[in-house]
């Protein structure tokens, strides 16, 4: 029982300390998102490589249960030991809200005011803690205290039994707690929700571009049952971050600071950027996680700023050879200069599909260059891109032993039929999508069970920055079949069979697929 009233004390801290970071206008100083994003930031390569594998995009919700269960733990433990060693309890409850105010403290843009949530939460726990002291829960007490004498006449001698009404007024007291935790909390996820949504750019008129996209021929797209669609729908398009929240910058306050080695410093506002001449570009964003046949690939139309044209009016200085980006929330990326110069579209991006960026794709600006991997190329709630040298400076991945320079490797993937279908014999389709983006799709092709390599057609070429659709018609016999795929691009280059994890600089290897014909 004490364990049980420990967790409702737990959680009325964190609801308060979540209702303070609300009112703070701070909701990223919150404990669990404090302590969470640190987590993320001090995990070791291989045990993020290991998450985003295992849970994908559930990464997040996974590690903020871990925190949740450690949290009923270790509250369940100062609950128990509240009773009997309440200096003990309060002080293990001060040691987590140092933590937690630490955590917040190391955040980037980290705010003296940032500590209050923790402290707040930790007086009010403590609070909490302390309601349970006042109940003859220690059943070896010899104290005489007042209250005894006049509940029992006498003083209380061990062992006494904890009388039912106490018991009672305990679970009252616990109830009343819970009761105010769940108030706090939701009060404090309302605010930050309501604050977030007048942010989040929804109602915004897009600027027509300057320079709109060719219009997409009505062969990009395969009409395959099965096939993921030539466009990916923003809210079907994969997301890849560190973030463990989405970062929610307000336009009316984002700036761009374009620095380091330039001769003249520029600083954007949103406004400043919408009255640039825009472009809309049709762009495949692949992350140098996807494995081979994965789903970490996704092709939108971007409109945007031309990002060289930017560069260049800040001057670009003579030894510069990488552009250091840096986020909203404290992540930084490192772009080879050399290939955002060369002509390619590399836009700073404020719509996707028609509509401002989604939150959790960078609004209100992040940067597109076709052809290198996410990693490398396309900060989302971008704030600062600094002009360096490579042997100067590093980012986030690059110091965690992913490659300074990460282009697309040239990749296919089988999409239909899944792996492990069973189909009937005669003939089947076998489709899925290619890419190897600014070089371009030459050929696909398709072997049954190690046989020849067969040529599949190819859906038509919406540009050198896309993915590319194929199929082919595979006149099945019965038994179990191994399907493979691999593509040349248009630089002569076909993918080699040799299987290389994504560590340092992306996949490599055939995408199989084992079918059963019936
Ligand atoms: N601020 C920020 N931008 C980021 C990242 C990040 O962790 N933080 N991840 C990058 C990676 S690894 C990839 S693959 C792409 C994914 O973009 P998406 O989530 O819009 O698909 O964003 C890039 N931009
Ligand atoms: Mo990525």
């Amino acid at each position: 029982m004490p364990a049980a009233f420990g967790v409702a004390a737990a959680a009325l801290a964190l609801g308060m300390a979540e209702l303070t970071a609300a009112l703070a206008g701070r909701p990223q100083a919150g404990p669990l998102l404090a302590v969470g994003s640190a987590v993320i930031d001090l995990s070791p390569a291989w045990l993020k490589a290991f998450a985003i594998r295992t849970f994908g995009t559930a990464d997040k919700p996974v590690l903020l249960l871990t925190l949740a269960a450690v949290i009923v733990a270790v509250s369940a433990g100062i609950g128990t030991a509240a009773p009997r060693r309440p200096r003990l309890a309060i002080a293990a409850l001060a040691g987590l809200a140092a933590l937690a105010g630490a955590a917040a403290l190391s955040r980037p843009a980290a705010d003296p005011v940032d500590v209050l949530p923790a402290a707040m939460g930790a007086a009010c726990g403590a609070f909490a803690l302390l309601a349970t002291r006042r109940l003859p829960l220690r059943r070896h007490d010899v104290r005489i205290t007042l209250g005894d004498l006049v509940r029992y006449g006498h003083p209380v001698q061990p062992p006494v039994p904890v009388p039912a009404a106490d018991r009672r007024a305990l679970l009252t007291r616990g109830a009343v707690v819970l009761g105010a935790a769940v108030l706090t909390g939701g009060a404090g996820r309302a605010i930050t929700s309501t604050r977030q949504a007048s942010a989040d750019g929804r109602t915004l008129v897009l600027p027509s571009p300057a320079d709109p996209a060719r219009p997409l021929a009505p062969g990009v797209g395969l009409r395959v049952p099965g096939l993921s669609p030539f466009t990916t729908p923003n809210d079907a398009f994969y997301r890849v971050d560190t973030a463990l929240i989405v970062p929610r910058v307000p336009h009316q306050e984002w700036t761009l600071r374009i620095h380091g080695l330039v001769d003249r410093p520029i600083e954007l506002s949103f406004n400043d950027l919408l009255a640039r001449p825009l472009s809309e570009r049709d762009i495949t964003l692949t992350c140098v996680s996807n494995e081979v046949g994965g789903p970490y690939a996704g092709n939108a139309r971007w409109l945007g700023a031309d990002l060289a044209a930017l560069l260049r009016e800040a001057g670009i200085q003579a030894g510069a050879d990488q552009i250091l980006s840096r986020s909203a929330d404290g992540w930084s990326s490192s772009t080879a200069l050399e290939p955002v110069l060369d002509g390619r579209d590399a836009l700073l991006a404020i719509a996707m599909n028609g509509a401002p960026l989604p939150p959790a794709h960078g609004f209100p600006a992040r940067m597109i260059v076709p052809g290198l991997y996410g990693y490398v190329s396309a900060t989302k709630w971008v704030t600062d891109l600094k002009l360096t040298r490579f042997a100067d400076e590093r980012a986030y991945w690059t110091r965690r032993g992913w490659a300074e320079r990460a282009p697309i490797k040239t990749a296919s993937r089988i999409e239909v039929p899944k792996p492990f279908a069973e189909i009937p014999a005669g003939p089947v389709t076998v489709a899925g999508t290619a890419w190897a983006q600014h070089r371009g799709i030459a050929a696909v092709e398709v072997r049954v069970d190690g046989g020849a390599w067969r040529l599949a057609d190819l859906a038509a070429c919406a540009g050198l920055d896309t993915w590319r659709q194929w199929r082919t018609t595979w006149q099945a016999t019965s038994g179990q079949h191994r399907l493979e795929v691999r593509a040349t691009d248009a630089a002569g280059h076909t993918q080699p069979a040799q299987r290389v994890p994504p560590i340092p600089d992306g996949a490599t290897g055939w995408h199989t697929v084992l079918v059963t014909v019936t």
